[in-house]
């Protein structure tokens, strides 16, 4: 039986994609190139270090460790500025009640996120008080697709990988989820997700009875 959620943060239960690309954006301009929505996709559920090389990669630029840690902090500062700013009103639609669906029916929830700034966005969006287990970038040390950030929050759960599901709405996510040994369903399109034991395209098309339909008690 399916005893435990883990949720993916950035793409999953917010949309904060938006502002990291409207820093990444800056930084792409103050180093003299452009950065669309299209190279954006790119860095979805990449860890911030992996995401710098991506965009120096698009403006064809090579630099030293040191400048390189220099203009993440920079990125990550204006990012920090943007989430410090948000609100309940930012969770993605259909979120909230599948959590407290989830809670009603016993179901453990974690969080398995990249993020370094996960608790930040937790706490504005006062989405603190539904998790049972938070893994965060900061508790990790390898990234999505490395199962690490998911098989510990089963370990903080106390529950088996093989009765867990991850939400994941990154390639990389769903394949961190696998190796895990875990279930996952899919949060955006079929395309990329495919991999994915179901896609759905928002949460507002899951409910604890879909959960259980797709993975039955034997
Ligand atoms: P930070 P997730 C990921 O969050 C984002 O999808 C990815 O774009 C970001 O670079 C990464 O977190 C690191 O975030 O710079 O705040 O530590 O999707 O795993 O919740
Ligand atoms: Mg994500």
């Amino acid at each position: 039986p399916i005893r435990a959620c883990l949720f993916d943060l950035d793409g999953v239960l917010v949309d904060t994609a938006k502002y990291h690309y409207l820093a990444w954006k800056r930084l792409a301009e103050e180093l003299g190139f452009d950065f669309t929505e299209q190279d954006n996709e790119r860095l979805k559920g990449v860890s911030r270090m992996a995401s710098l090389d991506i965009l120096l990669g698009i403006g064809g630029l090579n630099l030293d460790e040191e400048t390189k840690l220099a203009l993440a902090e920079k990125k990550n500062a204006w990012y920090v500025d943007y989430i410090s700013r948000m609100d309940e009103s930012e969770i993605l639609p259909g979120a909230l009640a599948f959590l407290q669906e989830l809670k009603a029916e016993g179901i453990r929830i974690a969080l398995g996120s990249a993020s370094k700034n996960a608790m930040t966005i937790l706490n504005n969006t006062h989405m603190v008080p539904y998790f049972d287990a938070i893994i965060d970038g900061t508790k990790t040390v390898s990234a999505k697709p490395d199962p690490e950030v998911f098989l510990l929050g089963a370990q903080e759960l106390k529950v088996d990988p093989a009765e867990c599901v991850v939400f994941e709405d990154a390639e990389a996510g769903v394949e961190a989820a696998i190796r895990a040994g875990m279930r996952s369903i899919g949060v955006g399109s079929k395309a990329t997700l495919g991999r994915a034991d179901d896609v759905v395209s928002s949460l507002q098309e899951m409910s604890a009875s879909r959960l259980m339909e797709l993975f039955p008690a034997r």
